[in-house]
């Protein structure tokens, strides 16, 4: 039996080095009886046409990123919301891996998609690289800002001063080049990869997100599963979610040494506590656009996993 799994990123990326572990693993519990073959990036399409694929069973797993996920799953926004997740990475782990509202209720949202909400793991700090400063609001006048689809993350932008412009991310280094936006978000490790550094100026942290995505398969598919493999696949999914988190906390930190090394010029700026405070309260009006997109299951959504936020930000330790 062959299980193909597409990602939405390049080979060498944190998706990749799951999708890869994850591969390793099945075939090993298994005994070879399952293989399992991943699709990088490009090769069968953007990330809402992988999540097709998925729902169709032409593909038995797939990335599905929030970030791009919004116009299928409309609640799973919550992720795009600014200033969400917590600065302590370990509180988010925690929640990605075991929060009762992912699993349980986004979880029957993707469920009525045709879509099995596998996992979510978090893939960094996202970091704007631009070709200006940015430092306050009145900065992204007249500055198109490239975002994922997402139309929760077209609010975000849009309260928060800019020009938001939603591209596939295979587009995003031409766009950036021909100047058809001024600049884009990803966290480091993509940002190196798909050498957006290049074609940009500045890396500006503002600690207004975390890349966060999902591991989707097919309803049907994960139902149809005996016992015995159900139990593998989940097994396999838990284990993997302390494996990753090491993994794009690694892959962050050596390539920003990498993208110094090749741009020395490049201009890092981390935005002072004062400069995200005035971003985080530009926020809020994006989070107010989230509940009347979503109504009141969205904003009970938004509740409970702030709730969530706070309780694992306690126990790991502020
Ligand atoms: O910006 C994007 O579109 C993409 N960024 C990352 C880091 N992964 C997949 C996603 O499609």
């Amino acid at each position: 039996e062959e299980w193909k799994f597409a990602i939405e990123e390049i080979t060498g990326s944190v998706q990749d080095r799951y999708a890869q572990e994850f591969k390793r693993l099945v075939e090993e519990k298994t005994d070879g009886e399952v293989t399992v073959t991943v699709y990088p990036y490009g090769t069968l399409g953007t990330s809402a046409d992988l999540t097709e694929l998925v729902t169709q069973g032409a593909l038995q797993f797939a990335n599905a990123s929030p970030g791009h996920l919004g116009t299928l799953v409309q609640e799973i926004q919550v992720f795009s919301v600014p200033y969400l997740l917590s600065d302590n990475n370990e509180a988010n782990k925690k929640v990605l891996s075991e929060s009762e509202v992912i699993y349980d209720t986004l979880g029957s949202d993707f469920e009525e998609k045709g879509l099995k909400l596998l996992t979510m793991y978090p893939e960094g700090e996202m970091v704007w690289t631009t070709n200006r400063e940015i430092r306050k609001p009145e900065d992204f006048d007249n500055f198109k800002m490239r975002t994922m689809v997402s139309p929760m993350l077209i609010e975000a932008y849009k309260a928060f001063g800019a020009s938001p412009t939603p591209m596939p991310y295979g587009e995003v280094y031409g766009g950036l080049q021909l100047k058809q936006i001024d600049g884009q978000v990803n966290p480091i490790f993509a940002i190196e990869e798909m050498k957006f550094y290049e074609v940009t100026d500045y890396m500006i942290w503002a600690g207004q997100q975390q890349f966060t995505t999902t591991v989707v398969t097919g309803a049907d598919f994960y139902n149809g599963l005996s016992d015995e493999r159900r139990k593998m696949l989940d097994e396999t999914v838990a284990e993997l979610s302390d494996y990753i988190f090491k993994v794009q906390d690694e892959y962050n930190k050596e390539r920003l040494e990498k993208i110094k090394k090749a741009k020395p010029d490049m201009k890092m700026i981390e935005l002072t506590d004062e400069e995200k405070a005035v971003f985080e309260k530009a926020a809020m009006q994006a989070r107010e656009k989230f509940i009347e997109m979503t109504g009141d299951s969205g904003k009970k959504i938004l509740n409970d996993l702030e709730a969530e936020i706070k309780a694992a930000e306690k126990e790991a330790g502020g």
